[in-house]
């Protein structure tokens, strides 16, 4: 059923500039799908668990990798295709760009090519609402930011009704490939109706897109996920704002949380960019079996010995997965997580939360429970919300940073009576995520953007399914990226979702070994002590390519280049 889109794009001047912005072409891609052949490499495997993903995928398992090369290819242009996108999960700047690169891919083989939008992520597939995307209404679209073109969901499709509702709708829109942009949940997702179709005989290509703020979606062959480079950028101009003011009142300490679900990369990143004076890194306080209580020690020793300095301010950095990487905190979480699947009929009858955590408290290991009711109130409410529907807890609306400065109040209170503290403690929080998820693409992002659309146009020609449109070498000139596809099943393990073992595309965690974390521990007692902030400023989109289209420092570092 074709859907009426809702509203226009409204166009700032900046953006009327943005629109006419040309995203730059790898040179393996400029000419056109036809000049390009896919070339198979060797048959792989999944990261982990390969028996147990080889059974839950048996068709889609062990592909070879593909790159892209030179060569004629022009059977693939006599057919004209329909190909079906949809925006899956968190927003994260550049997703409109992928779509016109997949338009412009599919128009440039056979104008006759049609692209349809499934409106509000994965439910626009099972009930059928899309939109045709037509050159005339991509127009205002290219190079913002936002989902609104199509808008995003987080429905999982997983249920048999829905499996087989998304496959009478692909076939009766006559599609030929559907395009799923989306982060590692979502393309796990992709992956199973990849699998699903190709179980039901239904030859319809599925292709995923590496999308998400969090820099999570990555491995070898997926340098980065698009949306990274962008919100990391406005994050750090807003933290850097906040340093300033910092060093100019000098009399508040700031607590702020960073976006990014498990992983720590954004705050990583945004500690590079800034300098802030304390960054906590949630994989390293897990690999150092952190308590809650020593996380907070660790910020009151500093916290003092900037007051004896004299110095009563600084900048705190927080990842939103902290809370996860605490092992008492995890613990505690997995519990919950197993109690809130397993007891699902009975807390949808409780009315009040109260109800429901006394409940579920009931159901907890002793040693668990006493820590729940340890925690405040609010925290421990926030522990409770309803799982997303990939199984994760919505770490984003755990208020972290505040429950450090509630719990640094009382340790600071406390060394105060033993002479160990005498300053004074004047604490703001922030939490900035949805902030940077709509913004107007980086360069970087618009080009990488519109490289991976048009890449997976491609993949769909060639009539390749259950694969990641993989665009590399990034940090090479634009000219220079390759282009091909990583098989979606190489990149799973098995982990435990709502109380179950499922297959689920492995996330990339902060390497405690790795470039960027050692560059953070090389440098943090400096920025701890000496207040050398860095003031990033806002994304420039014209001027000298130097910083137009720079990227992540922690793109550079993994790729053994030097930041200073
Ligand atoms: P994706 O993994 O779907 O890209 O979402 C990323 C993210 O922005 C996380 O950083 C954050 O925890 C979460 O989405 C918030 O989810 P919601 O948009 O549902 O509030």
């Amino acid at each position: 059923m074709s859907t009426k889109r809702a509203a226009k794009c409204n166009c700032s001047q900046l953006q009327q500039h943005r629109c006419k912005f040309q995203p730059v072409l790898p040179n393996i891609l400029k000419k056109g799908p036809a000049c390009v052949k896919a070339k198979a490499g060797k048959a792989t495997k999944s990261v982990a668990d390969q028996a147990a993903v080889k059974r839950i995928f048996p068709n889609t398992y062990g592909l070879p990798e593909i790159t892209f090369v030179k060569g004629a290819n022009s059977a693939i242009t006599k057919k004209a295709v329909r190909v079906g996108v949809v925006l899956s999960g968190g927003q994260a700047p550049g997703g409109h760009n992928v779509i016109g690169g997949l338009l412009d891919g599919l128009k440039k083989a056979n104008p006759k090519n049609k692209l349809f939008g499934f409106l509000g992520g994965p439910s626009g597939i099972v009930d059928n609402k899309w939109v045709e995307i037509t050159p005339a209404l991509m127009k205002d679209y290219r190079n913002t930011g936002g989902f609104d073109l199509i808008q995003s969901g987080r429905t999982k499709i997983e249920t048999d009704e829905q499996l087989k509702s998304a496959k009478d709708n692909l076939i009766a829109n006559k599609m030929d490939a559907l395009v799923v942009v989306g982060g590692d949940d979502s393309n796990t997702n992709a992956c199973v109706i990849a699998e699903y179709l190709k179980q039901q005989g239904v030859d319809i290509s599925v292709i995923g897109v590496p999308k998400t703020i969090d820099g999570d979606l990555k491995n070898k062959q997926i340098e980065t996920s698009f949306g990274f480079d962008t919100a990391t950028k406005i994050y750090a101009e807003l933290v850097g704002n906040i340093c300033r003011d910092v060093n100019s009142a000098r009399k508040y300490w700031h607590f702020i949380r960073l976006m990014g679900r498990s992983a720590s990369h954004i705050t990583l990143e945004v500690a590079f960019k800034t300098h802030p004076n304390a960054v906590l890194i949630g994989e390293e306080v897990l690999a150092k079996k952190m308590t809650l209580g020593q996380v907070v020690d660790n910020l009151a020793q500093l916290i003092a010995k900037r007051a004896k300095a004299g110095k009563n301010f600084g900048v705190v950095l927080v990842p939103e997965g902290l809370i996860e990487f605490i092992p008492e905190m995890k613990e505690l979480i997995s519990a919950l997580n197993d109690s809130l699947a397993d007891n699902e009929a009975e807390l949808s009858k409780m009315a009040s939360v109260a109800e429901k955590k006394a409940f579920i408290l009931s159901k907890l290991p002793a040693k668990l429970s006493d820590l729940m009711k340890s925690l405040p109130d609010g925290i421990a409410s926030q522990l409770m919300l309803d799982r997303d529907p990939h199984g994760n807890v919505q770490v984003s609306l755990i208020e972290t940073e505040k429950l450090l400065v509630e719990m640094l109040r009382t340790k600071l209170a406390e060394m105060k009576k033993t002479g160990k503290y005498n300053g004074k403690f004047s604490a703001i929080t922030h939490f900035f995520g949805y902030e940077g998820r709509c913004g107007v693409p980086s360069t970087f992002d618009a080009n990488y953007t519109y490289a991976l659309g048009y890449n997976a146009a491609v993949l769909a020609l060639n009539k390749c399914s259950g694969y990641l449109s993989s665009v590399r070498k990034l940090t090479k000139k634009t000219q220079d990226w390759e282009c091909g596809g990583i098989p979606l099943t190489m990149m799973m393990n098995i982990e435990r979702r709502k109380g179950k073992e499922k297959p689920v595309i492995k996330k990339a965690l902060v390497e405690l070994k790795g470039e960027p974390f050692k560059h953070l521990a090389k440098n943090r007692t400096i920025w701890a002590g000496a207040d050398v902030y860095v003031f990033p400023g806002p994304i420039q989109f014209f001027g000298p390519a130097e910083i137009t289209d720079m990227t992540t420092y922690t793109l550079l570092l993994e790729q053994g280049k030097k930041i200073k």
